[in-house]
């Protein structure tokens, strides 16, 4: 016989949902009630769930299981009816928002802290997602934040919980279901690409690589990619999940994807390369000799989609986070849809997508995604391009420098300075925004404002979300701080230029957009601030 306990517990400071979610050191984590609190705060915040589906999955970082199994005593304890996770607890990001809507799910918790590194001193992260499979929005967390610092006790239950074996079982009286993480989630990608002429691109000799970076994705794509479309075996590097992730930063950029982009870059290389990120949401798209920017890769999508069968009727518009680079823009509007400018993190699509106003959306940071599911999703981005690939029988060289060549180039960079101190960050942006007011007519800039947002869907509006410096020649410098560090703060700059003229495409970016850097570095003296020179990561 199991009994519903109630523990007493008091608040821990700074529980504060992020850009993506709470994450924390996992030292802060594994510390007593500190995962409880978060979730019993995510349960009170909400409302109706009694005998519903909760939806449990993580990316397999070192301390998932223990919080998946704390996970599925609280709801229990807590009255949820059924809850469905995923094999060893585990779920990519995108997985488990196609399991949240595909069960009609009262809503899902996924425990991961995506690209940060993981291991005993690497981060965890919870994120709660609500029924229509996406991050619970703005108003939600702020909810759950305000919960977490009045929080006095948490439910939980003892008793067995193997997530080792499919199949049913029960904890007090809710069902416990563990599912094959990846069965639902290839179906959904079998439904929407065009698998005959992908799977007759390979027969035909096309090599690729993919890099699961030893997190998440490699079950899905040895599945997808080496299992059903017939990708010789190798196909996928690093596919094995991993706790510390191999000790690797699973970030999929050109600084931490090095080994793939070393394999895949040179002449005699592979004919594409893709990677993903801890959590499976995120995706790198190279190609022998041309690494694609996300913001590129997202406009190339859009320009393309239609060649997949999922697509084939065409996008109702497009949405993109603001630092994103505008070369989305020319094509919703060569297509005569709607672009959308959201503010930085997937929550803010949601409504977008689920009003049908937006098909297609992107970020910068390596995410890009469709109304499939709610979360960006990186096997999606790469199945996409391999649509493309095989309906266009082109390189990826190819594709991009014509799609430039139809649109033009907007360059395009985002320059990190990781672990600032934080009080030297929030300096910079404060005194950027004091100066807000005299930075227009200066310098040829145009507009110099801090970003805001209002949703179209349910009129709320949010604030604070970048500074931008916009040139009269479209040009643009945005600022702003990440919100899914763990340690000090982040300082994120972001560089695009547009650039016409075909022959002036084949630049380096940071060549091209030299001058921009310059004074993107100069305007909040960043070097004064953090003491740092040059930044940590260039994407
Ligand atoms: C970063 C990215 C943002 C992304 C978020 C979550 O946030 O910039 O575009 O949505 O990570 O991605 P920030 O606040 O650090 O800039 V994931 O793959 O870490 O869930
Ligand atoms: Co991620």
């Amino acid at each position: 016989m199991t009994f519903v306990q109630t523990i007493q517990t008091k608040p821990f400071e700074g529980q504060k949902p992020g850009t993506s979610g709470l994450r924390k050191k996992v030292k802060v984590f594994a510390g007593p009630h500190y995962a409880e609190n978060f979730i019993q705060s995510v349960f009170d915040t909400l409302s109706g769930y009694q005998d519903q589906t909760l939806v449990i999955g993580g990316d397999g970082r070192h301390f998932n299981s223990e919080v998946i199994v704390k996970a599925i005593r609280m709801a229990a304890a807590n009255g949820f009816g059924r809850v469905l996770v995923g094999r060893d607890g585990l779920l990519s990001t995108p997985a488990a928002s196609n399991i949240i809507r595909k069960n009609n799910a009262f809503g899902g918790l996924i425990l991961s802290a995506s690209h940060n590194p993981g291991g005993p001193d690497g981060d965890f992260g919870i994120k709660y997602n609500a029924s229509n499979g996406g991050p619970a929005p703005e108003k939600l967390t702020d909810a759950i934040y305000a919960r977490t610092q009045a929080i006095t006790s948490y439910k939980t239950m003892d008793g067995t919980v193997d997530l080792a074996r499919i199949g049913a079982s029960t904890l007090g009286s809710m069902t416990v279901e563990v599912i094959d993480p990846v069965d639902d989630y290839a179906v959904l990608m079998q439904s929407l690409f065009d698998f005959d002429a992908i799977s007759a691109l390979f027969k035909s000799g096309f090599s690729m690589k993919f890099d699961g970076m030893s997190a998440i994705t490699g079950p899905y794509a040895s599945r997808i990619l080496e299992g059903m479309l017939g990708g010789k075996s190798g196909t996928v590097m690093n596919g094995t999940p991993l706790p510390d992730f191999g000790g690797h930063h699973p970030d999929p950029n050109l600084v931490h994807a090095r080994e793939l982009v070393d394999l895949v870059m040179p002449p005699g290389g592979p004919d594409f390369g893709a990677a993903s990120d801890g959590d499976g949401d995120r995706n790198l798209i190279i190609g022998r000799g041309m690494y694609v920017t996300p913001s590129d890769s997202l406009a190339i999508i859009a320009a393309n989609a239609t060649l997949a069968p999922g697509y084939a009727t065409g996008l109702v518009g497009v949405a993109r986070s603001m630092p994103t680079s505008g070369a989305a823009d020319r094509v919703a509007a060569k297509l005569g849809i709607k672009c959308f400018e959201t503010p930085t993190g997937w929550k803010f699509f949601g409504n977008l997508l689920d009003a049908g106003l937006a098909t297609v959306c992107g970020e910068e940071s390596f995410g890009t995604g469709s109304n499939h599911v709610r979360e960006k999703d990186g096997l999606w981005a790469v199945l996409m391009w391999l649509n493309i690939l095989a309906h266009r029988k082109e390189s990826v060289y190819d594709i991009v420098t014509h799609h430039w060549r139809d649109y033009g180039r907007n360059f395009y960079t985002r320059h990190d300075y990781e672990e600032v101190e934080s009080d030297a960050a929030n300096r910079l942006i404060k005194n950027l925004r004091d100066s807000l007011p005299k930075l227009a007519g200066q310098h040829d800039i145009s507009k110099a404002d801090d970003f805001a947002y209002d949703d179209p869907v349910d009129g709320s509006s949010t604030k604070n979300q970048g500074i931008r410096l916009i040139f009269e020649n479209g040009s643009r410098i945005v600022y702003r701080l990440s919100g899914t560090g763990t340690a000090g703060a982040t300082l994120r700059v972001y560089v695009e230029s547009y650039e016409a003229d075909t022959a002036k495409h084949n630049q380096d970016p940071q060549v091209a957009l030299a001058p921009l850097i310059k004074l993107a570095r100069s305007i909040p003296d960043i070097a004064k601030h953090t003491g740092r020179f040059e930044p940590t990561v260039i994407t």
